[in-house]
């Protein structure tokens, strides 16, 4: 069957074309920098906000209208595998991602679950050969189900906690039948809804120690996959352990894990903690932590993690500055983790929202490089720290002096005069930067 009947693949037709199923921005052989846009964004598609959320909010049932629900829950997996392979195609986009539960029915038993995770994995594999599709990363759900109401590897029951090392043992072979180049943990409820009830040092440290048998367990398969924990500080709990990429990598230098993992970052878990996305992507990048990116928007006026599809060419441009100054994202890559508006029902806004999303980011990389180009950044950087680069600016910079010496040095220097940052002039050339 086919599930979009009346798209064709889309193509690259330029700013000025009035056909909404074509790429205005993104022209995927188009070079920037010595590298194609293929090879910078490496796009992929999240499976569960594009095939099994059906547009409830709290407030109310599905409003998605979707043709690939069949006479069972393991036929509509089955149904919804072909129709994700036809979006890709359409899309062309080259990566996709999922948790274990978006791609088949848990049925009654853990032992079923895994059965037909073999059958639907067999079934992607075969589309995979197929379209030379790949898996960017794959992920275990493991705050979904009731059982995992107190977290998983941050539960308080040794049991709960089992059955998430079970689903993640599954999601790591998987991950090499399918050949993914990530193995995502994103911590849903590890966290704390209370400190009333919560044994903080036990929790983190099971937490640790879980990540740590899952690396254990990829060099036991010999499957050479790069690990990364996606940082998010609150919602579903009151606050989560991977608070932003500071709190992780911090995390992960404890428990002596920073090789083994980086970090896949996303914009609306960045502005939930009180950052901007460039701010995580620039302090991962700092420490060559960053390792992926989840593309979405939050909506600021309302504070939750609203998943908007990319929109803000500004947000996108910077973002994209630290991807370049990162030297790519690879073997990371764009994952949108993305949905659609309640009210975007039709099957055509799935393509619509990733084309938004895919064009955002294509503008955003042109003015990136640019920026680069120009060493826009550099120069307002290099200027304003002008003053470690040589006397006794210098000297701190390289480690050669003391307390001592700088209080003698300031005795003579006390007549200080601060130059103004002309920020205001900067932000305004910064526009001319938006493409
Ligand atoms: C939740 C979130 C997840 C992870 C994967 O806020 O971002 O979808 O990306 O579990
Ligand atoms: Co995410």
């Amino acid at each position: 069957m086919v599930y979009f009947p009346d798209v064709e693949k889309i193509k690259y037709e330029g700013p000025e074309t009035k056909n909404k199923l074509a790429f205005r921005y993104y022209n995927p052989d188009e070079v920037v920098l010595g590298k194609t846009m293929r090879e910078h964004l490496r796009f992929a598609v999240a499976y569960w906000h594009t095939m099994t959320a059906d547009g409830s909010d709290p407030f109310g049932e599905g409003t998605y209208r979707r043709n690939w629900h069949g006479e069972s829950p393991m036929e509509t997996a089955k149904n919804r595998v072909e129709a994700f392979f036809e979006l890709l195609e359409k899309l062309d986009v080259d990566y996709f991602c999922f948790h274990d539960v978006d791609i088949a029915p848990q049925g009654d038993s853990l032992e079923e679950f895994l059965n037909n995770l073999d059958v639907i994995t067999d079934l992607i594999k075969e589309k995979m050969d197929e379209t030379g599709k790949k898996l960017l990363w794959n992920t275990a759900n493991m705050f979904s189900h009731p059982r995992f109401v107190n977290g998983a590897a941050t539960s308080n029951n040794a049991d709960v906690y089992a059955y998430a090392a079970a689903q993640v043992k599954k999601g790591l072979e998987i991950s090499k039948k399918l050949n993914g180049e990530n193995y995502v943990f994103w911590g849903g409820r590890e966290g704390y809804e209370s400190l009333l009830n919560t044994d903080y040092a036990l929790e983190q440290d099971n937490m640790a120690r879980f990540f740590k048998m899952a690396v254990d367990y990829a060099e036991e398969l010999d499957h050479d996959v790069q690990f990364l924990l996606e940082p998010k500080p609150k919602e579903p709990m009151t606050h989560q352990y991977d608070y932003d990429a500071a709190t992780t990598m911090a995390f992960l230098h404890k428990y002596n894990l920073q090789d083994h993992f980086k970090l896949n970052l996303e914009g609306n878990h960045a502005t939930l903690a009180g950052h901007t996305f460039e701010h995580e992507l620039r302090v991962a990048r700092t420490e060559n932590m960053l390792g992926s990116m989840d593309a979405n928007h939050g909506e600021t006026m309302l504070g939750w993690d609203t998943d908007e599809f990319p929109y803000n060419v500004l947000d996108i441009t910077l973002a994209m500055y630290e991807v370049l100054e990162n030297d790519g994202i690879a073997p990371g890559g764009i994952n949108f983790d993305s949905k659609l508006r309640r009210t975007s029902t039709d099957m055509e806004d799935l393509l619509l929202g990733h084309i938004a999303g895919m064009d955002t980011f294509a503008r955003g990389l042109l003015g990136a490089a640019k920026l680069k180009e120009d060493k826009f950044f550099d120069n307002i950087i290099s200027e304003r720290y002008s003053s470690f680069e040589e006397g006794i600016g210098k000297d701190i910079v390289e480690g050669n002096t003391s307390l001592t010496e700088l209080a003698e040095y300031a005795m003579n220097n006390d007549d200080i005069k601060v130059p103004s940052n002309h920020l205001e002039y900067y932000k305004s050339l910064l526009n001319d930067y938006l493409v």
